[in-house]
This record gives C-alpha cells, sequence and structure tokens, in this order.
C-alpha cells in the first residue's frame, strides 16, 4: 500500500469521481469543464503535431511517373500525389494551413478547367512543354517558374509538349475548409479559351507601371507568373551589392504589384539565394513554411536535427521551430507560407 493511500485515501477518490459524475451530467446539455483543458488550448508558445520532413525528388518523381500508368490526368482530374506530413496522417495537409502536391501532366494530356474557393500557387520542378492556363492567360511552364492561381479564378493546365512535366502545388485548401467556406464548379468546355499571350500579366502590371485608373485595393496579385528567368538575376544583383539576410540570404519577397503586398491574402513566397560558404543564422517563425530547393544541394538544421536537400527535394519548417540553412554551394530556396493570413489577423511572430 502507498504512502499516499494510507495518509488520503477516500476524499481524493471521492473528490474525482464526483467530479466525474459532475462532468457525466453536464454532458447530456454539451457543456464541458474548461479546467480540464485550458492548459491544451492557451499554451505557452505554439504546439504542433507538424514534423520536419524531407521528400527527396527522385523517390517522388519515381512514383508520380508510376502514376501516369495507374490513372490518366483526365480520369484523375487532377494528378497529384499529396506531401502530407507524416504528423497529420489522414488529413491531406503539409502543414495545418496548407496542403501540398506534386502535380503531372503527361505529353497529350490535358486537366479540364475548373475554379474553386481555394487559392492555389504552382512552383515548377522538372519538365517543359506544359501551360497552365488562369483567367484567359495561358503560361508555358518552365523550372522555378512561381505560377498563381487566385480564389474563384478559371484554370485548366495541358501539356501539348514531349516530355512529362512535374510541378509543386500548394494550395490553402485545410483554411478553406477550418472556415467551412469551400466552393466549387466545372464548366461545359475542357479548356479555357485564351485571350491573353504568355507573360501578358506580368509585363502588364509588374514593369513599375499600371493600366491607368486600375483600382489599388485588390489584395491578390494581377500577376499569373513570375517566370524564374526574371527572379533569378535580381537574386544576383542582390548578392552583389551584399544585400544578404543573416537568416534568409539574398531573399525577395514576391509581391503584388498593385499594393505591394503578398501575392495572396492567404499564402504569401519568397525566393532566396544562399551565397557559397553562407551559415544562417537561427530563425523561427509562428508559419510554418514549405521550401522548395531549385537549385544547389545543402543542410537545414531543423529543431536541432540536419535535413538535407537537393534540387527540386521538398521540406517543411514546422510552426516556431527553429532553423537555420547551411548550403553546401551556392543554392536557390523558394519558400510559401500562411504568413499573409497570420499577419492579417494579427498573429503572426518571428524571432531567433
Ligand atoms: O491544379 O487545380 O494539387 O484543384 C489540388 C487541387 C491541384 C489544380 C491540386 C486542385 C489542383
Amino acid at each position: 500500500m502507498s504512502v499516499e493511500a494510507v495518509v488520503e485515501p477516500g476524499p481524493k477518490h471521492n473528490v474525482q469521481a464526483s467530479r466525474q459524475a459532475y462532468y457525466d451530467k453536464i454532458s447530456k446539455y454539451h457543456m464541458t469543464p474548461l479546467w480540464e483543458v485550458l492548459k491544451d488550448l492557451v499554451t505557452p508558445e505554439p504546439k504542433t503535431q507538424v514534423q520536419p520532413t524531407v521528400w527527396k525528388f527522385a523517390d517522388v518523381k519515381r512514383l508520380i511517373l508510376e502514376a501516369g500508368e495507374v490513372i490518366s490526368a483526365e480520369e484523375a482530374e487532377r494528378r497529384v500525389l499529396v506531401l502530407e506530413n507524416p504528423g497529420l496522417p489522414g488529413k491531406s495537409r503539409i502543414t495545418n494551413a496548407l496542403f501540398a502536391g506534386v502535380q503531372l501532366i503527361m505529353p497529350g494530356e490535358i486537366a479540364d478547367v475548373h475554379r474553386h474557393v481555394s487559392s492555389a500557387i504552382r512552383f515548377v520542378l522538372e519538365g517543359e512543354g506544359a501551360y497552365t492556363a488562369v483567367e484567359g492567360e495561358k503560361s508555358m511552364m518552365k523550372h522555378g517558374d512561381f505560377i498563381i492561381t487566385a480564389n474563384w479564378a478559371p484554370h485548366d493546365h495541358g501539356n501539348p509538349g514531349k516530355q512529362p512535366v512535374m510541378w509543386l502545388d500548394v494550395l490553402d485548401m485545410p483554411t478553406i475548409n477550418h472556415f467551412e467556406t469551400s466552393f466549387g464548379e466545372h464548366f461545359d468546355e475542357k479548356m479555357q479559351k485564351t485571350n491573353h499571350e504568355d507573360g501578358d500579366s506580368f509585363e502588364r502590371f509588374a514593369s513599375g507601371v499600371l493600366p491607368d485608373g486600375m483600382p489599388v485595393t485588390q489584395n491578390r496579385t494581377p500577376v499569373i507568373n513570375y517566370p524564374y528567368a526574371k527572379m533569378r538575376p535580381i537574386l544576383e544583383r542582390l548578392k552583389k551589392t551584399g544585400d544578404i539576410d543573416k537568416r534568409h540570404g539574398a531573399r525577395m519577397r514576391y509581391a503584388n504589384p498593385i499594393n505591394g503586398g503578398p501575392v495572396l491574402p492567404t499564402m504569401g513566397a519568397h525566393l532566396a539565394l544562399l551565397p557559397k560558404g553562407f551559415k544562417g543564422e537561427p530563425y523561427r517563425s509562428t508559419d510554418a513554411t514549405i521550401f522548395a530547393c531549385a537549385e544547389g544541394h545543402g543542410t537545414t538544421i531543423i529543431d536541432g536535427k540536419p535535413y538535407e536537400w537537393g534540387v527540386n527535394d521538398v521540406f517543411v519548417v514546422p510552426s516556431w521551430k527553429r532553423y537555420q540553412h547551411n548550403p553546401a554551394e551556392e543554392s536557390v530556396l523558394f519558400s510559401i507560407s500562411d504568413r499573409p493570413a497570420q499577419q492579417a489577423l494579427g498573429i503572426w511572430r518571428e524571432g531567433n
């Protein structure tokens, strides 16, 4: 018999039992005691189920090409392998707020036009000759291109080329479904009629001028594609002049040219060049962040453990976990998170 049992055998048991009886009683009225759950609701720091994880492109490519034999793009509607965080099994999400997947479109295939409340971005990994058409603008996809499909924008994909084309999709579906605001629809036709030439929205809106009279309140970018060929030389300029952040390297934020804000209200993205020999200082922020390597290779220490990445690998850093980048050669990392949503709500924090 334990000492505790000798000192207070009855009362403690009685307290527990009578509390439980009380909880059982109020549960019939759909009430529950806050004091039993308060410490899970208000934590001193963010608590996350999200696990730091790397998806190696060699595996992703081999397995998605196999999906090309199992199902057509048309049957699948979107032939995508979900990058599912191992800490969130069955939830189709890479972080709590975001979905990520790798999409494949084979030569000759199309993925029909549809639209939904969820916004999407694409970061092109491998292959050329495919396009995404968004709101009447057809955009050829090349490695490193960053393509935006805003809330309710009609979009379809196609591959009139000769190579399988693969890209990273990131969508805010978990956020939209959290608010229970999901709508989606199909169209009678399979493909949009395009009325803008490739690159039109970039040239029209991202050249330091705007069509006269354009409203300045639009909270999402009018640019469909931020081509890597246009972005990469800007990183080189930052590097040359020593504009190198000690945590992030030579980094730019993809901006809405109308108001300088993020490209979408729910998702924001960056492109960073990590120079040769760069040893990143530690950083953390409340927006769990998805990275994709466009060039080079290296290691990121996340929460004390090393995660290795190379070209087209995707990795994720959970909310408020400290990380630092150590490239093994000059490298370029794309990253995306729900930072704009957190900032709009006034709840975003960063630290070291
Ligand atoms: O390309 O429209 O990865 O609707 C998930 C849902 C891609 C798309 C995804 C989608 C799409």
